[in-house]
């Protein structure tokens, strides 16, 4: 636990920002953390609706998720997919056995008039989570990627392609009607806000879609608690994902340094990795240097730890 009076947010992708989510719920008691997942790569597949960064969060916090993968269930069984491919199905995206549990109750709850908020409440609690996990908005925002070979869905560019098409921009469709979640608004503005934290997560694709809901940057800018993220980019690579290649893709340097430059002035400081230290002199604002790959329990603890220690200097 870390010796904080108030709350943290969380802003966060699957992936490194569930890694980082993890470890930020061993430092702070239910009441101080919301975590803030995106839910532009959400899509309806086979009839079922699928929120990869929310369950991959989920399945992290509590420690049910593949590593190696990086997302859905360890000790999977894809029974289901082998049979859906026998009788000619699409099965380009893997839906787990374990996993389609997942996607059926929400699917159902959502069908029932559940919100998207209380259908991830529900889960969570069912998983003995004591932590709050929300969505950035009950509405439909959908990612779609520009490519050069024209305008893809999130999960057609990532999964179906493999993040092969170069990309040119993104769109975020829905963003204009989507009303971000009022827990999330009411974080922001909370006066005990101590830290707002970015996880490592892709900057365009993951933390941007939470950044464009209405009001979001604008309540970032003006809330007293510093913002601090965390570099998902390290020695010039993403520790996973295609945030580099797209990086190159959109003619910006891969560096913690060209983060820095993306997320401007909503920044208060940036955490980079020691691989990185010799760019922290040319990175705007503060920066914090240390090891930032996290690699067991104990490293996204440190992590989270010094995210939040860095944020409250910050302060
Ligand atoms: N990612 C893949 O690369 N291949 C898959 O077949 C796949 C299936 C899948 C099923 C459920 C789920 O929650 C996530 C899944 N992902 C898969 C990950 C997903 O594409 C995420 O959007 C990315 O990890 C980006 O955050």
């Amino acid at each position: 636990m870390v010796n904080i009076e108030g709350k943290v947010l969380a802003l966060t992708g699957g992936g490194g920002g569930a890694k980082l989510a993890r470890g930020l719920i061993e430092c702070l008691a239910p009441e101080q953390l919301l975590i803030v997942a995106n839910t532009g790569d959400d899509f309806t597949h086979l009839g079922l609706s699928i929120s990869p960064d929310l369950d991959s969060v989920m399945y992290a916090l509590a420690d049910l998720n593949d590593p190696e993968r990086g997302w859905g269930l360890a000790g999977e069984s894809w029974q289901a997919m082998h049979a859906l491919k026998q009788l000619g199905g699409a099965d380009w995206f893997s839906l787990g056995d374990r996993d389609l549990a997942t996607h059926l109750q929400r699917s159902l709850r959502l069908a029932e008039g559940a919100t998207l908020s209380e259908v991830t409440g529900e889960l969570c609690a069912a998983l003995g989570l004591r932590h709050s996990l929300v969505p950035m908005t009950d509405d439909r925002v959908s990612t779609r990627v520009a490519t050069e070979q024209g305008e893809l869905a999130f999960q057609e560019y990532f999964v179906r392609e493999q993040c092969a098409p170069a990309v040119t921009g993104f769109r975020f469709e829905g963003i204009e009607y989507a009303q971000p979640l009022p827990k999330l608004m009411e974080w922001l503005t909370a006066p005990d806000l101590k830290a707002v934290i970015i996880c490592p997560s892709n900057p365009f694709v993951s933390v941007d879609p939470i950044l464009s809901l209405k009001g979001v940057r604008e309540a970032l800018h003006s809330s007293p608690a510093p913002v601090v993220a965390v570099s998902p980019i390290v020695g010039g690579l993403a520790v996973k994902g295609p945030a580099a290649k797209m990086m190159q893709e959109l003619k910006m340097p891969a560096t913690a340094a060209a983060v820095a430059e993306w997320y401007g002035d909503l920044l208060d400081g940036l955490m980079i990795d020691s691989v990185d230290s010799e760019l922290a002199s040319s990175i705007p604002g503060t920066t914090r240097v240390l090891p930032t790959l996290m690699t067991d329990l104990n490293s996204k603890v440190e992590l989270a730890r010094a995210a939040i220690d860095f944020a409250l200097q910050l302060d």
